[in-house]
C-alpha cells in the first residue's frame, strides 16, 4: 500500500516504518527505541531514541534522536524544567502505537487531539531529511510559522523556514518559498469552537512546513526532532505556555514605546539637526532619532564619516538631544568590511570570522561596504569583541539603543563570492523552498567554532547578533536594552525586539503589517512594528496619514524610509498629514501608561499586547477567519478598526459581543444584529478605537502638550472607567524608572489594580496595591487628577475619600452618558477606597 502526502509530493512505502520497542513508562517520562523496518539505506537512521517528558501540566516534550550518534541540537535557547510533573496530573494524555510507531496526545478536559503521529503517516528519519506529520482528526486554523508576508490564518500550502534577506512577496504557500528574515517554527492552532493548542519544533535547520486544514508536516534537513506540545486551551494561554519555555519578552524601556523618526539618507549632521528642529517647530512629539548606514564611512560598521559629521559637533548635538529627553539609535549591519580598520583587524586577530572550505580563515562575502566577512557568534570571543566595538563606537556616538540589520545574514553574492555553491549545497537530498538555498546569503558549508556548520545554525545568526548587542546594554552599560533586529529565532524576544523589515509604500503592505504584528506576538516579540508610511517606493499623503493612524497603535512606532524615496516626515506633504500625524502620535502618548503596563505584564508572565481580537473572544468564529486581520486589540480593553484601503472614508467594523464605547468621546455604540457597523473614518480624523466595558485605562494627562514620553512619565493620570453590564470595571498601572535592567527580578516597581463597582446611588473605586517596590519623592509623583466614567447613567454628585470630599469639578453629558470628576491630591499608589456618589 502506498500513502501519498499530496502537498509534499512524497511517495512513501508503508513497508518503511519504525516499530517502537522497549517502551518504558515512568511517572513523568516515557522512553522507547524506534527500530526501522524496511529497505535498508545508508541515509536512514535505523535506531532512534524516543523520550517523552511531561515537563509541565500544560507542556509535553517529545524528543527523537539518533540512538547511536550525536546530531546537531539547538543550544541554550529553552528554559529547562527543574522537575517534570506526573502524567497522571498533567492536562494531557499520551498514547503510543508500537507497530508501526505512532504517538497521540490529547487534551484531557475535552479528549481532543493536540498532536498525533498517525501510524499510517510517513515518518522518515534520515541524515539530512526528517519528515514528521501531526495529523489531527478535526479542522483547525493555523497561525504562526514565520517569517513571511501572508494571511492570518495560513492558507493550506508549504511554508519555508530559512532566514533570508528578501523583500518578501506575498507568500501564497506555493514553491518557490517566500520565506523572509526570521525562522520561527512555532504555531498556534485554533478550532472553530475556540479551543487552542500549540506546537513548536526546536530545530534550527532549514525546513519546509506543509499545512492542510487538519495536519502539519515538518520536513527539515538536519538536527533532531525536539517537539513541544502546548495544551492551551485558549490562544493567550498557548502563547504564555510557549513563552514559559523560550523566555518572557524583555521589558522595553519606557521611551521605546514613544515615537521614532528614521530614514536612510539623512546623510549629514545638518540634516539630523533640521529634523529635530522641525519637530520642535511644529510641536510634534519625538522620542527617538535614528540613523541608517549612510552615516558610516563607506558603509563600514562602527564608523561615523568625519567629513559629514564633525565629531565634536555631533557629540554636542547628542548632548542636546539627550538633555531634551530624546534618544538616539544607530544601525549596525551583520558583516564587517574586509578592509584595514580596527573592527576588521581585531576580529581577524581573534580568529572570529566564519570560515569556508575555500577560505578557512574567513568566508568572503559582499555587502554594503563591498568585500566583507561574518562574525562567528559561536566563537567564545565574539561577544567580548562585539562589546569592545560597541564601547569604542559609543565614545563618538552616545547611542541609547541598537538597530541590527542584514543579519539573516545577507550577502550580495550567493554563497561565497567567486565560488560556485559548495557540494553540500549542490547535493542536498531535499531543498526547503525549492530554490537555490544560498541565494543572497552565505554558503551552508560555512564553518563556525567547534566544527559547527552554517548548515545547522544559519537561522540563528540574527538572534545571536541581537543577544550580543543586548548584553552590551545590560552588562556594560547596566541599562535596559533596546535592540531592534531584522532577523529572529525562538527566544529572541527574551533579549531583543524586531521590526517587520523593508516594506513597500503601498496600502496592501500596510494591511499585511497586522498579521505580521500578530505572528510576532505569538513568537514572544511583542515590541514590533512596520515602517510608518512604508519603506521602499514613494508614499502618498493619504497612505502616510493612514499609516500614522495605524502605526501609532503598533507597540514600536517608527517612521522610516528608503534613501531613494520622497520624504515622508510629518511636514512632507501639507496640513493634513501634519495634523493627522501629530494627533496619531499624541493618541499613543495618551496611552503610554496603558501600553507600558501591558508590556510589563507580558515581561512578567508572558502574553500578547497587540493581538488578534479572537485572543479575547476565542469562540467568535467570525474573528478567526473573516475578521481575523481587519481589526485588532491592544490589551483586553481597546478594539481598533483601521482603514486599510485607498480612498475609503468609512470602515465596516465588526464588533464581538460585548459593550463598546468610543474611546475618544465615551459614547456607547449600539451594534446591529449582524455585529457590523459602518463607522465614519475621515482621512483627517483619528483611527477608530473602542473601549470595552469592564476596563479601566490610566490615561496620561500630558499627551496634548508633551514633546517626549519622558515628559509624560510622571504627569497626572485620568482613570477612564468603562463599565460593563454589571456596572464593574478594572485595570492596572505599573510604575518603575522605565530604564533599569532588573526591575522585575529586583521588585523595583509599583503595581496597582483599580477596581470599580457601581451600586444604585454610589460606586466604589478601590486602589489595590499589588506591589509597592518603587517610590519617588512625593513632589515627583503624579496624581490621579480625574475620573471619567463611560456608560454612567447619572451625574456624579460628589467623590469622597473616607469622609473627606475630594472632587472639585463635576461634569456630565446626558447625550454621551459620560461623567467626569476632577479630584484633588489622590495618589495613584495609595490604598484608597473612593466613594463616588450619584
Ligand atoms: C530492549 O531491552 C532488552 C532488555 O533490557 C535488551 O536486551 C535489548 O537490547 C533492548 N533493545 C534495544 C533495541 O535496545
Ligand atoms: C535517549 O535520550 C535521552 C534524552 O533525550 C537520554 O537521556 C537517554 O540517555 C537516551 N537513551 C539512550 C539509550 O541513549
Ligand atoms: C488543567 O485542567 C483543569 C481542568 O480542565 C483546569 O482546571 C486547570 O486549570 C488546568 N491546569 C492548567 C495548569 O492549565
Ligand atoms: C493531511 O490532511 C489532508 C487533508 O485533510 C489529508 O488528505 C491527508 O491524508 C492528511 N495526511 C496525513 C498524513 O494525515
Ligand atoms: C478524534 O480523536 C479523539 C482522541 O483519540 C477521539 O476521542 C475522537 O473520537 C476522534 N474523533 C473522530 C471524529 O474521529
Ligand atoms: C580568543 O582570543 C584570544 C586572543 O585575544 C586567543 O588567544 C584565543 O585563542 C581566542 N579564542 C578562541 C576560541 O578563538
Ligand atoms: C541609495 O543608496 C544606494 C546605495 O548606496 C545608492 O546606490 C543610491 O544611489 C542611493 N540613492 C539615492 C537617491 O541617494
Ligand atoms: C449589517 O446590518 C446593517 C443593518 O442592520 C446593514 O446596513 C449592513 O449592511 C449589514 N452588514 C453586513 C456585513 O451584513
Ligand atoms: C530602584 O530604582 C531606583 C530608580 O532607578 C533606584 O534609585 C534604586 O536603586 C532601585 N532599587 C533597587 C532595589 O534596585
Ligand atoms: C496634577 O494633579 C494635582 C492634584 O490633583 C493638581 O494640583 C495639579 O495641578 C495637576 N497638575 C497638572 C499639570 O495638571
Ligand atoms: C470600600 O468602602 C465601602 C464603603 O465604605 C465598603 O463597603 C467596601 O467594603 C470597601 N472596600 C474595600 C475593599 O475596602
Ligand atoms: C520585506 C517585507 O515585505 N517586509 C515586511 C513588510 O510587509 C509586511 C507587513 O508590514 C511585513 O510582515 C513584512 O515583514
Amino acid at each position: 500500500m502506498w500513502l501519498i502526502i499530496s502537498l509534499l509530493s512524497l511517495v512513501a512505502s508503508q513497508s518503511n516504518y519504525y516499530n517502537a520497542v522497549n517502551i518504558t513508562f515512568k511517572t513523568s517520562s516515557i522512553s522507547a527505541i524506534l527500530q526501522y523496518q524496511g529497505t535498508p539505506s545508508s541515509s536512514i537512521i535505523s535506531s532512534l531514541n524516543l523520550t517523552i517528558i511531561s515537563e509541565t501540566y500544560t507542556r509535553l516534550r517529545v524528543r527523537i534522536t539518533d540512538l547511536n550518534s550525536l546530531r546537531w541540537e539547538v543550544p541554550d535557547i529553552i528554559i529547562p524544567v527543574q522537575s517534570p510533573v506526573s502524567f497522571a496530573s498533567a492536562n494531557y494524555s499520551v498514547s503510543i502505537h508500537n507497530s508501526p510507531f505512532g504517538l497521540e496526545v490529547t487534551r484531557k478536559s475535552n479528549g481532543q487531539q493536540i498532536f498525533n503521529i498517525d501510524p499510517s503517516s510517513l515518518f522518515q528519519y534520515q541524515n539530512q531529511d526528517i519528515i514528521m506529520t501531526s495529523s489531527l482528526n478535526y479542522s483547525f486554523n493555523i497561525y504562526g510559522f514565520g517569517e513571511r508576508v501572508t494571511n492570518f490564518p495560513l492558507n493550506p500550502g508549504i511554508y519555508t523556514l530559512f532566514s533570508r534577506d528578501a523583500a518578501g512577496p506575498y507568500d501564497n504557500g506555493q514553491a518557490p518559498g517566500k520565506n523572509m528574515y526570521s525562522s520561527q517554527p512555532m504555531y498556534l492552532g485554533l478550532d472553530s469552537l475556540g479551543n487552542a493548542h500549540g506546537g513548536f519544533l526546536l530545530n534550527s535547520d532549514a525546513m519546509d512546513i506543509s499545512v492542510t486544514s487538519s495536519n502539519i508536516t515538518y520536513r527539515t534537513i538536519g538536527g533532531i526532532i525536539d517537539y513541544f506540545v502546548f495544551v492551551g486551551p485558549t490562544p493567550e494561554s498557548v502563547v504564555k505556555q510557549y513563552q514559559t519555555l523560550v523566555g518572557f519578552p524583555v521589558l522595553t524601556p519606557y521611551w521605546g514605546l514613544g515615537y521614532h523618526q528614521s530614514r536612510w539618507g539623512y546623510n549629514n549632521l545638518l540634516a539630523l539637526e533640521n529634523i529635530v528642529n522641525k519637530y520642535l517647530q511644529y510641536k510634534i512629539p519625538l522620542d527617538v532619532l535614528w540613523t541608517d548606514i549612510d552615516c558610516m564611512t563607506n558603509y563600514e560598521d562602527f564608523t561615523l564619516d568625519p567629513a559629514r559629521y564633525n565629531y565634536n559637533d555631533f557629540a554636542a548635538f547628542l548632548d542636546r538631544l539627550h538633555a531634551a529627553g530624546r534618544r538616539f539609535v544607530p544601525i549596525m549591519d551583520a558583516a564587517i568590511a574586509n578592509t584595514n580598520y580596527p573592527p576588521y583587524n581585531d576580529g581577524t586577530m581573534k580568529n572570529l570570522w566564519i570560515g569556508s572550505p575555500n577560505h578557512p580563515g574567513a568566508l568572503q562575502g559582499d555587502v554594503w561596504p563591498g568585500p566583507a566577512v561574518y562574525i562567528d557568534w559561536f566563537n567564545p570571543n565574539a561577544t567580548e569583541y562585539w562589546h569592545d566595538q560597541m564601547g569604542q563606537f559609543r565614545k563618538i556616538m552616545k547611542f541609547d539603543g541598537f538597530w541590527v540589520d542584514m543579519n539573516e545574514p545577507s550577502n550580495f553574492c550567493d554563497g561565497e563570492c567567486g565560488y560556485p555553491p559548495s557540494p553540500l549545497v549542490q547535493n542536498l537530498p531535499y531543498t526547503p523552498g525549492q530554490t537555490m538555498i544560498d541565494t543572497k546569503t552565505i554558503d551552508l558549508a560555512g564553518t563556525h567554532y567547534g566544527g559547527i556548520l552554517e548548515y545547522d545554525v544559519h537561522n540563528m545568526y540574527g538572534f545571536k547578533m541581537a543577544i550580543a548587542s543586548a548584553t552590551f546594554f545590560t552588562q556594560v552599560l547596566n541599562t535596559r536594552p533596546f535592540v531592534i533586529s531584522r532577523s529572529s529565532f525562538p527566544s529572541h524576544g527574551r533579549h531583543a525586539s524586531k521590526w517587520l523589515g523593508d516594506n513597500f509604500s503601498q496600502f496592501e503592505w500596510m494591511a499585511y503589517s497586522i498579521p505580521g504584528m500578530f505572528n510576532f506576538q505569538i513568537f514572544g516579540i511583542p515590541l514590533n512594528g512596520a515602517d510608518i508610511c512604508g519603506f521602499n517606493w514613494d508614499t502618498t499623503e493619504e497612505l502616510c496619514c493612514r499609516w500614522y493612524q495605524l502605526g501609532m497603535m503598533y507597540t514600536f512606532s517608527r517612521n522610516h524610509n528608503s534613501n531613494s524615496s520622497i520624504s515622508q516626515e510629518p511636514w512632507a506633504f501639507g496640513p493634513t498629514l501634519l495634523s493627522v500625524s501629530n494627533n496619531a502620535i499624541r493618541a499613543k502618548y495618551s496611552l503610554m501608561n496603558y501600553y507600558y503596563t501591558l508590556m510589563f505584564h507580558a515581561s512578567y508572565s508572558g502574553g500578547t499586547v497587540f493581538k488578534p481580537s479572537f485572543f479575547e473572544f476565542p469562540n467568535d468564529y467570525r474573528l478567526q477567519r473573516i475578521h481575523s486581520q481587519d481589526n485588532f486589540m491592544v490589551g483586553g480593553a481597546l478594539l481598533v478598526h483601521p482603514v486599510l484601503t485607498q480612498g475609503a472614508i468609512t470602515v465596516d467594523a465588526y464588533f464581538p459581543a460585548d459593550i463598546w464605547y468610543n474611546w475618544y468621546s465615551g459614547k456607547q455604540i449600539i451594534v446591529p444584529f449582524n455585529r457590523t457597523l459602518t463607522l465614519s473614518a475621515p482621512l483627517d480624523g483619528m483611527i477608530n478605537v473602542h473601549m470595552r466595558g469592564g476596563h479601566i485605562i490610566p490615561r496620561n494627562d500630558g499627551f496634548e502638550t508633551a514633546l517626549t514620553s519622558q515628559q509624560l512619565r510622571y504627569s497626572n493620570i485620568t482613570l477612564v472607567i468603562a463599565v460593563n453590564g454589571q456596572g464593574k470595571a478594572g485595570g492596572f498601572l505599573v510604575f518603575d524608572d522605565g530604564l533599569s535592567v532588573d526591575t522585575i527580578s529586583s521588585g523595583n516597581y509599583t503595581l496597582i489594580e483599580y477596581n470599580f463597582i457601581e451600586g444604585s446611588t454610589s460606586a466604589q473605586l478601590n486602589f489595590n496595591i499589588i506591589k509597592k517596590g518603587y517610590t519617588k519623592a512625593r513632589g515627583e509623583w503624579p496624581f490621579i487628577s480625574q475620573i471619567v466614567i463611560y456608560g454612567c447613567l447619572q451625574p456624579i454628585t460628589s467623590i469622597y475619600n473616607q469622609n473627606q470630599r475630594v472632587d472639585y469639578n463635576l461634569q456630565y453629558s446626558t447625550n454621551l452618558k459620560v461623567a467626569v470628576g476632577k479630584i484633588d491630591h489622590i495618589f495613584p499608589d495609595e490604598a484608597y477606597n473612593l466613594t463616588i456618589n450619584f
